[in-house]
């Protein structure tokens, strides 16, 4: 296959008119460099964040948290809701960027950013809705109540493959429950960051709302390390791997900070004798190869139903070898760069170890020749048994493949990972269907019937369990791990009773 890619100038220039009218001016300096998965080169030196700046960003948000606590929720929703207007207007610039830095084709770039805008629009709606109970007191004259109150600064720790709609989910909702921000994106995608940022501050500007409700970091892994160790820093929302979350847990716990962890997936589908194959096969190249299989949800396991295993992966391996794979900005392809040369190491180096560990490769895997940037061919590896490399989460498009005789079997092979993610069951009976939802079917946060595991819509919470790290973002009720709750006692009444009947004077 031959890929004509455009070249690292057209890049940069592409990326300076989409910074130019979303108003971003670069931080001159060095320390980040700004790069392109599509060549793989550098697109411009940055100014690094410092120690110091972390440390006046945390202090200029923590004072800031003073004024905006107390700003009513439904006013802090005007701020976002103003700053999803601009990522409306700015959507096919972020989505540029997107795709600068990150590789995502076209559709996935702007799907990033309708991400952002429904979060947006979910969090103005939620600014009206922080809703506490009032409970039935035991004692009369009495009023028991809960109420919410904003929690303090927010440290947010995002990754590259969702560079700012994950950002987003975080900062929209925080805000509205008068939380303040401090951003550390990936070091791999700071053209997006500032963007964003930038598109937020205007919003800040115009609606007058305290300058520092939101600051961003463009720093390494050390900045990320001060944030999740300032005792000012009420919760950390951290989105990476599960070796990222194993370190920063227990230093926010033992400052009896609050975590919210969104770590490695290792997502899975069944698919039962009964499925519709060609659903099936949509739903599975889609969630499998897409996003050149760098989402949290991308689907990495495919439990096969040994009757249906030839049929399915017949077409699979057909639909794989057809899979256009190249520049993300041409409206052709489905499968753009890996984000770096290691991700692509780390990808053969995890088919090698699936061949030895039994695996045979029945598509992909290659790399292509392109001279520039890491283009690889997703991988089908159909494997004798859920061994070793199949437990790992690798980030790229590999598809491993079991099968099963029973549907108890396949439930057994699907939770035995120590991942919890997202999970999909293709069936049409609904016996199986329910069993995959019901308390001993699937053990993910996600878990989808005749859906891929991947494409979550803004509204559901988003989040998994196990070494998925617990954390639920986005949607539902996810609001109130940004908040504090207070429980309210009131004695209307001119008497003091006393709860379980005690007597005392
Ligand atoms: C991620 O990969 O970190 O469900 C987030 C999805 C997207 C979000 C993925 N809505 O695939």
């Amino acid at each position: 296959m031959t890929v004509t890619l455009p070249t690292t100038q057209e890049l940069r220039d592409r990326a300076r008119t989409a910074l130019d009218r979303v108003g971003v001016t670069l931080p001159d300096g060095d320390g980040v460099r700004a790069r392109t998965p599509i060549t793989g080169e550098d697109l411009f030196p940055l100014r690094a964040s410092t120690s110091a700046d972390a440390e006046a960003a945390i202090a200029a948000a923590a004072e800031a948290f003073g004024t905006w606590r107390t700003t009513p929720a439904p006013v802090r929703g005007e701020l976002v809701r103003v700053f999803g207007e601009l990522l409306r207007e700015h959507k096919s610039d972020l989505a540029d960027l997107v795709t600068i830095e990150a590789g995502k084709i076209r559709s996935e770039a702007l799907g990033e950013v309708q991400e952002m805008i429904d979060i947006c629009d979910f969090a103005v709606g939620q600014s009206r809705q922080l809703y506490g109970r009032t409970i039935a007191s035991e004692r009369p004259g009495h009023r028991l109540a809960e109420t919410w109150h904003p929690l303090g600064v927010v440290g947010v720790i995002s990754a590259f493959n969702f560079p700012a709609a994950v950002w987003s989910w975080n900062t929209a909702i925080a805000l509205v429950c008068g939380d303040t921000v401090v951003w550390k994106p990936s070091e791999l995608t700071p053209l997006i960051s500032l963007a964003a940022s930038h598109l937020l501050d205007r919003a800040i500007a115009a609606t007058g709302a305290p300058n520092d409700v939101h600051r961003l970091l463009l720093a390494d892994r050390a900045v990320g390390e001060q944030l999740v160790d300032d005792p000012r820093v009420a919760l950390i929302s951290a989105t990476g791997s599960t070796r990222m979350g194993r370190e920063v847990g227990p230093r926010v716990a033992g400052r009896f900070g609050r975590c919210l962890l969104e770590l490695g997936g290792n997502n899975a589908a069944i698919v039962a004798p009964s499925a519709d194959l060609d659903l099936a096969l949509q739903g599975i190249v889609f969630a499998a190869a897409g996003t050149a299989g760098q989402r949290c949800t991308t689907l990495r396991r495919l439990i096969v139903h040994r009757d249906v295993a030839g049929k399915l992966l017949d077409s699979l391996v057909t639909a794989y070898r057809r899979l256009p794979i190249g520049d993300p900005f041409d409206d052709t392809t489905l499968v753009g760069p890996l984000i770096s040369a290691n991700a692509a190491k780390r990808m053969r180096e995890a088919i090698a170890q699936a061949q030895a560990e039994g695996g045979e490769v029945l598509a992909g895997g290659g790399l292509l020749d392109t001279g520039a940037g890491a283009y690889a061919e997703p991988a089908i590896v159909r494997m004798p048994g859920q061994t070793a490399i199949v437990r790992e989460e690798t980030f790229a498009p590999i598809l491993y493949v079991l099968t099963y005789d029973t549907f108890d079997e396949a439930i057994a092979l699907h939770n035995d990972v120590p991942q919890g993610l997202s999970s999909a069951v293709f069936t049409r009976d609904q016996q199986e269907a329910e069993r995959f939802l019901a308390a001993d079917g699937s053990d993910c946060g996600i878990a989808n019937v005749n859906i891929g595991t991947s494409g979550a819509e803004i509204g559901g919470a988003f989040g998994g369990e196990k070494e998925t790290g617990g954390g639920r973002e986005s949607g539902s009720d996810a609001w109130r791990a940004y908040m504090r709750r207070a429980t309210n006692t009131v004695n209307y009444s001119s008497t003091l009773t006393l709860a379980q009947n005690v007597s005392f004077l």
